[in-house]
């Protein structure tokens, strides 16, 4: 019985990483940059995305695809922050987004007139990690509320991701949190990950995060 569950999910696997190379051609095709947001839920994914579509939707083509498990509240969010369609997945239960569901939502984006695409995950510290979406790269944010010790307990996540945002910055001088330490935890289980210090609430730091997508666009890569 074991070994059967570990086929089924083997083949589930092999089919999504199927889709996500699909994905990942027609992205290239049109060379569009794609980040896909990772988090546990409330680290701030939507409100940094708000914030990105505000400063930059007069520079950058932007478009969003946001998974939630139920309502499609964070789409509303985002739309009243740009004209492009937002498009929203809600999973009905599903940790995750899969590949099959990005792809269904690439159909209703104009990728040749997009220089960015954002993918906004289900808010979830375990599932996303394990699931190719076809994007260029994972990012992963957390915040200064969820302790230093997230990256060694929930390794997959920051092994797999190039970028870390640690969000909620604002809120350092009135929490016990060791940014350091953080830093130090994440780099302990990717020491490749360049971060990015952000409070999506107060703007600070969101100008590097900004030159960064920037330098996406300008590539269609992530640097
Ligand atoms: N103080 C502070 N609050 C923030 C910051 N970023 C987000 N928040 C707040 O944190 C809460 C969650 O933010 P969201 O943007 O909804 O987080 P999310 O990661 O999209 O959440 P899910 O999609 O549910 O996983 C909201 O009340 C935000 O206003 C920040 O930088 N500083
Ligand atoms: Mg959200």
């Amino acid at each position: 019985m074991a070994v059967r569950t570990i086929e089924v999910r083997e083949k589930v696997m092999a089919k999504n990483d199927e889709l996500a190379g699909e994905v990942r051609r027609r992205l290239g095709a049109d060379r569009v940059a794609a980040l896909n947001l990772v988090s546990a839920p409330g680290s701030g994914k939507t409100l940094l995305l708000e914030r990105t579509l505000e400063r930059l939707g007069g520079e950058l083509r932007m478009a969003v695809v946001t998974g939630d498990v139920q309502t499609q509240n964070d789409a509303d969010r985002l739309a009243r922050h740009t004209t492009n369609l937002v498009q929203a997945v809600v999973t009905h239960g599903a940790c995750h987004l899969d590949a099959r569901q990005v792809l269904t939502a690439l159909e209703a984006i104009d990728l040749p007139h997009t220089d960015l695409l954002f993918i906004e995950n289900v808010g979830n510290l375990i599932c996303p990690a394990s699931w190719d979406l076809g994007e260029t790269a994972k990012v992963a944010i957390f915040s200064v509320t969820e302790g230093e010790d997230k990256p060694l307990k929930y390794p997959k996540m920051f092994q797999q991701s190039r970028y870390a945002v640690l969000n909620k910055i604002d809120l350092l001088p009135y929490l016990p949190f060791d940014r350091d330490l953080a830093v130090r935890h994440a780099r302990t289980v990717n020491p490749d990950l360049r971060f990015f210090f952000t409070s999506a609430l107060t703007g600070e730091g969101l100008e590097t995060w900004c030159d960064f997508l920037r330098e996406c666009a300008r590539l269609r890569a992530a640097p």
